[in-house]
């Protein structure tokens, strides 16, 4: 098992983020009703790549999985530490299609209709997952399921729950939260939470 939980040392932080509290409970954060995503609702990946995929859960499962143990801030003010994500690391999938030399941004888009970016190379960071369990579980749908993006270095709007396709952009383009004012780069050690 990847173990992810000493990342804020090399943003020279404390485990718990400034102005974070710790929560026990793994709270849910939605901007609106769980959406229903067929356990087979295929995964695209389009943009500046080579190769684009459409892949469903289960192809998925056949790329190199990882384990890894991480903490999780969101920007609301809670962190629950020591969450167990399994999936398939953002690196790996960006080798699969090939990225384009031009691309600089990614769009994350979910079946609720949630979006968010994130610079590529935030994307290519350690511990950017697309994962499907948690704490030794199939991902539950209010947490995300089928599959979701997390993102250990960022606050936790960084990763799309009901992930429905990736969008690699040679220009950045906003999503749900960036447009309303939230923080693009999402350090929680920096306390990047709105612009
Ligand atoms: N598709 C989608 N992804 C989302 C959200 C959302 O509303 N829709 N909320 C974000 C926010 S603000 C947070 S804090 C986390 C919450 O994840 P959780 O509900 O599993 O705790 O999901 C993020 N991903
Ligand atoms: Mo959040």
């Amino acid at each position: 098992m990847r173990d992810l939980t000493d990342i804020h040392d090399s943003f020279d932080g404390e485990r718990l983020p400034p102005g974070q509290r710790e929560t026990d409970r793994f709270p849910v954060l939605s901007k609106g009703d769980v959406p229903s995503v067929p356990t087979e609702a295929s995964l695209d990946v389009w943009g500046a790549v080579d190769t684009e995929l459409s892949c469903s859960l289960t192809e998925l499962q056949t790329f190199d999985d990882e384990l890894q143990r991480q903490d999780f801030h969101c920007v609301t003010g809670w962190s629950r530490f020591d969450c167990r994500f399994r999936g398939v690391p953002f690196p790996t999938l960006a080798e699969r299609v090939g990225i384009d030399e031009d691309a600089t941004h990614v769009l994350f888009h979910a079946h609720d209709g949630y979006t968010t970016d994130l610079p590529l190379s935030d994307c290519l960071h350690e511990g950017v997952l697309l994962a499907w369990e948690l704490d030794g579980e199939p991902l539950s749908g209010e947490h995300g399921g089928p599959l979701r993006v997390v993102t250990p270095h960022k606050y936790a709007y960084k990763g799309a729950k009901w992930l429905s396709g990736i969008e690699i952009l040679s220009e950045p383009k906003r999503g749900y939260w960036e447009q309303r004012g939230y923080s693009e780069s999402a350090n929680p050690w920096s306390e990047e939470r709105y612009v």
